[in-house]
C-alpha cells in the first residue's frame, strides 16, 4: 500500500537528481481556502458578536450566548479530568517548562566605539491568542506546548479559543479546559476556526468583549491556515501549519517493527499525514512495508492511517547509502525526522533541514509529541528549511536601543553624511550636520 521510489543506482548512472522534487509531498492548497475564509474574517471585523453566533450555529450547531466560557466550567473540567492523565500532563508541562525556561534570552550591550553602544533588548510580545482545534482529535498536549513558550517569554496576557463542542454544553472540550487550567490561563473563548482567529485579531467590542492578541499562534486545519494568512498583518502568526510529517532515515540496524509504529503513529493524526521511509537497506524495507500491513490491520484509526500511507504524500525512498539519503532528507525538511542507524548522533549532526531530530532507538516522535520537554509546533511542508518550531523566540522582540554620546557621533559623522548623498538623500546627512553647526 505504501509505495516505492527507488533512487538508487541513479547518481553512478550520471544522473543529476533533485531531490526535492523527487521526494513524496501532497500538495495542501491553503489558496483555495481564503475564499471561504474571507467573509468569515470580514463579517467578525464589522458585526462582532453576532456574526461569531451565527457562525458558530452554522459551523458548530452551538447557540452561543456569549464567546468566554466561564471559571466555574474551567474549574468544573479539572475536577473531572482522569488522574492518570492529570499526572501526565503535569509531567509534560513540567519537562517543557525545563526545557524552554532555558531559552530565554539575555539583552546584549555592544560597545560599537567608545561612547557608542548598541543593545539588543528582548521584549515579550503583549498579548498572545492561542488557537486550540477541536475537529479529529483533541490535543490538550497542544495547548501545553503553545502556552508553556508564551509564558516562559513572560507574554503578559494570553488567551486561548477552542471550538464548542455540542456534546459537551457548548463548551471546548473538557481536557482542554483542564489544561488551560493547570497552566494557569483563565481567560478561555467557546469560539472555532476561522472566526476565533478572525476574533482574536480584530477584537469584539459587544457582549463582554475580547481585546485584540498581538500574534496568535497553534494549529489547525486549511481554513485556520488561510485564515492565518488572511489576517497577517492585522496579527502576528507564528505559522501556517499543514498535515503533520514524519521521515525516517534508517539503516540494516534499524528495528522495522520500531520504525512502522513510529510512521503509524503520525499517520493516524490525519488523512493528509505523511509517512516517509528513507532506507538504503531492501531487507529494512521490506520488512516495514510487512510491519505497516500488519499493523495498519489493528491500530484503532485504520482508516486514517490507511489512506495516510497510501497517499502521494507517503512512501518509502530507497537509497545509495547514508549520505544519499541525508541530502533526501535534507530537501525533505520534514517536520519530525528520526534517526535509526548505527552511530545515530553522527548522522543526526549532519542533519540541516527538519523541524525536530529525533536521535537512535530510544527517541520516538510520540516522545516529542507528549513528553520529552521539546515543543511539538514544528515546520511542515518544507518550510523547516527556512523556519523553527514554537520557541521562547516566537514570543519575543529583539529591540536594537542605540546611544551615542556627542563624541561618538561627531567621529561617525563623516561617514553617515557619505552614504547618505551616495544614497541622494542629503537630508539624512543634515540631520547629523544640524548637531554640529561649528564645523
Ligand atoms: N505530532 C503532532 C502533535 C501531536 N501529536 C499532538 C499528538 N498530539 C504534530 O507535531
Ligand atoms: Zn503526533
Amino acid at each position: 500500500m505504501i509505495r516505492r521510489i527507488d533512487l538508487r543506482g541513479r547518481l553512478a548512472a550520471g544522473e543529476t537528481l533533485d531531490y526535492r522534487t523527487l521526494v513524496p509531498r501532497a500538495p495542501v492548497d491553503v489558496e483555495a481556502a481564503l475564499d471561504a475564509v474571507r467573509p468569515i474574517c470580514a463579517d467578525v471585523r464589522h458585526r462582532g458578536l453576532a456574526a461569531i453566533q451565527e457562525l458558530t450555529l452554522r459551523f458548530d450547531g452551538v447557540e452561543l450566548a456569549d464567546v468566554r466560557v466561564p471559571q466555574r466550567a474551567i474549574d468544573t473540567a479539572l475536577a473531572g479530568l482522569d488522574p492518570r492523565v492529570r499526572a501526565a500532563l503535569e509531567e509534560s508541562i513540567r519537562r517543557a517548562r525545563l526545557v524552554h525556561g532555558d531559552q530565554r534570552r539575555q539583552d546584549v550591550t555592544t560597545a560599537v566605539v567608545p561612547g557608542g553602544t548598541v543593545t539588543e533588548r528582548w521584549i515579550p510580545v503583549e498579548r498572545v491568542g492561542l488557537y486550540v482545534p477541536g475537529g479529529l482529535a483533541v490535543y490538550p498536549s497542544s495547548v501545553v506546548m503553545n502556552v508553556v513558550p508564551a509564558q516562559a517569554a513572560g507574554v503578559g496576557s494570553l488567551a486561548v479559543a477552542s471550538p464548542p463542542q455540542r456534546d459537551f454544553d457548548g463548551l471546548p472540550h473538557p481536557t482542554i479546559l483542564a489544561a488551560c487550567a493547570l497552566l494557569g490561563v483563565t481567560e478561555v473563548y467557546a469560539v472555532g476556526g476561522a472566526q476565533a482567529l478572525a476574533m482574536f485579531a480584530y477584537g469584539i467590542s459587544d457582549g463582554v468583549g475580547v481585546t485584540p492578541v498581538d500574534l496568535v499562534t497553534g494549529p489547525g486545519n486549511v481554513y485556520v491556515a488561510a485564515a492565518k494568512r488572511l489576517l497577517r498583518g492585522v496579527v502576528g502568526i507564528d505559522a501556517e501549519a499543514g498535515p503533520t510529517e514524519i521521515a525516517v532515515l534508517a539503516d540494516e540496524t534499524a528495528n522495522a517493527t520500531h520504525v512502522a509504529a513510529d510512521l503509524i503513529s503520525q499517520a493516524e493524526h490525519d488523512p493528509l499525514a505523511a509517512s516517509v521511509l528513507v532506507t538504503d537497506s531492501d531487507a529494512l524495507a521490506d520488512a516495514v512495508t510487512a510491519e505497516l500491513d500488519l499493523r495498519t490491520k489493528s491500530t484503532k484509526h485504520d482508516e486514517r492511517v490507511r489512506t495516510a500511507l497510501g497517499g502521494e504524500q507517503s512512501g518509502i525512498v530507497l537509497v545509495d547509502d547514508l549520505d544519499q539519503g541525508l541530502a533526501v532528507v535534507d530537501a525533505y525538511a520534514a517536520e519530525h525526522l528520526e534517526i535509526q542507524t548505527r552511530d545515530a548522533p553522527t548522522v543526526a549532526s549532519r542533519v540541516r533541514n527538519a523541524g525536530a531530530v529525533f536521535v537512535g532507538p530510544w527517541s520516538p516522535v510520540s516522545l516529542g509529541d507528549y513528553a520529552a520537554g521539546s515543543n511539538h509546533v514544528l515546520p511542515t511542508g518544507g518550510s523547516a528549511r527556512h523556519s523553527s518550531g514554537l520557541s521562547v523566540q516566537t514570543f519575543l522582540r529583539g529591540v536594537h536601543v542605540v546611544e551615542y554620546d556627542e563624541a561618538a557621533l561627531r567621529n561617525v559623522a563623516d561617514d553617515v553624511r557619505a552614504l547618505a548623498n551616495a544614497e541622494d538623500l542629503p537630508a539624512h546627512g543634515e540631520a547629523i550636520t544640524a548637531r554640529f553647526t561649528d564645523e
